[in-house]
């Protein structure tokens, strides 16, 4: 038995102008995975330097549902480039300590290149159905490892980039039909590159198409892949329920107080009483990180409103904390932009009825423009920060 060479793969459609054109597509897709990525990290907890408020009001349901959506769209992406270079694997290294070392170099970064974009596609996917198989936190690992994903595809650019502007240079007539790469392998009766572009695109649409009603309400009924189907009690879906966040019997509890804490100053309130408060009524969305976003119309008291029961200004931030026993997201902190905004509600119904126990009985946060871990639900505890 021998290794396998080069030449033993031949298929017509592989060569650099397919890699070329399915990378370049790919470039786009995850360069926009990224940014939105990037976006959404810095709205999880925004730097004061950052310029995020609660208008525009649906942008993070828009950015976030990019982000899943070009997620999903680089992975048949992704799957036909490695084919397409995958006979590379086994092209012998060059003589020479100088060009073996170059060479080795090369080899190095577009090992960290795939291993780097595989790592996102297959952590933020596994994200999306809360599948979580591993013992890192799934946020930073996720951030870091885009950093050293969108870095190593910047350099893989531009050393590829004379090969890519060749591929996009008019097609000598050698070719024939297009199809080849100019090897001289073609094989008759194999799919041509064109052919495998296609179908790499089509894919690529076709995954997007089956999940983004997830986060486009009028694909929905299409979207039979979608992980949240968009339905789930009063019409919204559940991320997580009151059971699994062991929040059932604080949540029921008769003698249930909201307590508002700013210094020494501490007002508390039954939620007869948080009803008997002015209420407001708004139309937002809850986007939540993992793609799914959906509008809802929600009536409560404006936390600003509340701020004022205890002296404190409107533009405050605020800690909240939940009743939650179990799990991640128990506190959230709203920064003083968002309380400033009178829709920024402590909510109290959805769709004109009592919030039902799995979307945040007896009372839950909903700003407008936040990511939707940060719309604490079962909320015991609103504090003024010093
Ligand atoms: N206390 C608490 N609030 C929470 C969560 C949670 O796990 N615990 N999940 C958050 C997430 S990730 C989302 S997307 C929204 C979803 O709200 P819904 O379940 O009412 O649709 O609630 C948020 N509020
Ligand atoms: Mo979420």
């Amino acid at each position: 038995m021998r290794l396998p060479r080069v030449e033993d793969f031949e298929a017509r459609a592989r060569g650099p102008r397919l890699t070329a054109r399915v990378g370049t597509w790919l470039g786009v897709a995850f360069g926009v995975c990224f940014l939105t990525g990037m976006w959404s990290h810095l709205q999880y907890d925004p730097p004061a330097w950052a310029p995020i408020g609660p208008r525009p009001t649906s942008l993070y349901r828009w950015t976030q549902g990019l982000h899943v959506a070009t997620g999903i769209a680089c992975v048949p992406l992704l799957l036909v480039k490695l084919w397409s270079v995958f006979p590379r694997l086994f092209a012998r290294p060059p003589a020479g300590l100088r060009r073996l070392a170059l060479h080795a170099l090369e080899r190095w970064s577009i090992a960290v290149l795939v291993a780097s974009a595989l790592f996102q596609l297959v952590t933020g996917l596994l994200n999306v159905v809360q599948w979580y198989p591993w013992s890192f936190s799934f946020r930073p690992a996720h951030e870091a490892v885009a950093w050293v994903a969108i870095g190593s595809i910047l350099v893989h650019v531009a050393v590829k980039l004379p090969v890519v502007r060749q591929t996009f240079a008019p097609e000598d007539t050698e070719d024939g039909d297009g199809d080849g790469d100019g090897t001289g392998a073609e094989r008759a009766g194999a799919p041509g590159r064109r052919a495998v572009l296609a179908t790499a695109l089509g894919a690529s649409a076709v995954a997007t198409v089956l999940t983004v009603g997830q986060s486009v309400p009028w694909l929905r009924r299409v979207s039979v892949l979608a992980v949240r189907d968009g339905t789930g009690p009063q019409g919204l879906p559940i991320n997580r329920t009151a059971r699994a966040a062991g929040a059932v019997d604080a949540a029921t509890d008769a003698d249930f107080r909201l307590e508002v804490v700013h210094g020494d100053r501490r007002v508390t309130l039954s939620r007869a009483e948080l009803a008997a408060l002015p209420q407001r009524t708004h139309r937002l969305p809850i986007a939540c990180v993992e793609g799914w976003s959906r509008s809802a119309t929600w009536t409560g008291v404006a936390v600003r409103d509340l701020l004022e029961l205890v002296g404190a200004p409107a533009a405050s931030t605020v800690r909240v904390t939940s009743m939650q026993t179990r799990g991640a997201f128990a506190r959230s902190e709203l920064p003083a932009v968002f309380v400033e905004d009178h829709r920024t509600l402590l909510a109290l119904e959805l769709e004109g009825e009592p919030l039902d126990l799995d979307h945040g009985f007896p009372c839950r946060i909903i700003a407008p423009n936040r990511p939707g871990v940060l719309q604490t639900k079962w909320v015991r505890t609103l504090e003024v920060r010093a």
